[in-house]
């Protein structure tokens, strides 16, 4: 898996978690123009592939549990398809090649438990998991964090977190923890070790591969998070924003909230 560049800013569930995948980059709605910018923020606002003949589409996920594919024509959107209800509130959305066959997924998962996987150009259902296998899902991301090729769903499910393989979907680890309330994920080397781990918002960090809990940190992370090396010291800092404005930094490698006291 690519390494991410330290000049890339990476929101919880970007598209630049795709890396290796030969396939438009997914998830990455900047520079579509969209009327407010908060747009591009939201993880449950995702573009979906340009193609010829057609006007940008945009695929959203609501609360009401219905997923709808809107393009663009002229200066607005028409809804040009919508699901049926997808069994509980969508609470992650990914546009991505879940399954490894050369073809986009739109990968949708509810806070009832439920996944789906529709072909992100006909939307018809690929996949879906079965009833009752999970309660609850809070969060959903998928990368791919180990070595064969096809990415992983990162999921807080009933309270664990969940590594489940993408193309076989199948669980191949779940946490000892228990009790997470996770609803924000990041895959990102924030420790400067050339492995990725997984940041859970909700303040743990553990390895992506080995699946060790590197740091728990009590106060958690805020809602949102990112990654950026703000230092120039190759080792990028978690960015943190609470209660949708204040801004904390940490440096994972060190387990330990950054010095902001100015040092020029
Ligand atoms: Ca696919
Ligand atoms: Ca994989
Ligand atoms: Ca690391
Ligand atoms: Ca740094």
């Amino acid at each position: 898996m690519a390494r991410l560049r330290s000049s890339c800013l990476l929101l919880a569930g970007a598209g630049a978690l795709l890396a290796g995948s030969s396939l438009p980059a997914a998830g990455q709605v900047s520079g579509l123009g969209l009327a407010g910018d908060a747009l591009v923020e939201m993880d449950n606002v995702q573009a979906l592939p340009d193609a010829a003949g057609r006007g940008r589409r945009l695929v959203i996920g609501d609360g009401r549990g219905v997923v709808h594919v809107y393009e663009q024509r002229g200066r607005s959107y028409d809804e040009i398809w919508a699901s049926r209800y997808l069994e509980g509130s969508i609470c992650g959305i990914q546009v991505i090649d879940i399954n490894d066959d050369g073809l986009l997924e739109i990968v949708a998962c509810t806070d009832r438990g439920r996944i789906h996987y529709l072909d992100a150009e006909n939307y018809n259902t690929v996949w879906t998991n079965s009833p009752g296998e999970y309660q609850q899902i809070s969060a959903m991301l998928a990368a791919n964090v180990d070595d064969d090729p096809q990415p992983e769903l990162i999921l807080c499910a009933d309270g664990r977190l969940v590594i489940y393989d993408g193309r076989d979907q199948f669980e191949e680890w779940r946490s000892e923890q228990t009790g997470l309330t996770t609803t924000s994920m990041l895959v990102a080397d924030v420790d400067g070790d050339a492995m990725d781990e997984i940041v859970l918002n909700d303040g743990y960090v553990f390895s992506a591969r080995v699946h060790t809990l590197e740091w728990q940190f009590a106060e958690g992370f805020g809602e949102r998070m990112g990654a950026l090396d703000l230092d120039g010291d190759g080792i990028l800092e978690l960015i943190s924003e609470y209660r949708s404005r204040f801004i904390r930094l940490f440096d994972v490698d060190l387990r330990r909230e950054k010095s902001l006291r100015a040092n020029y």
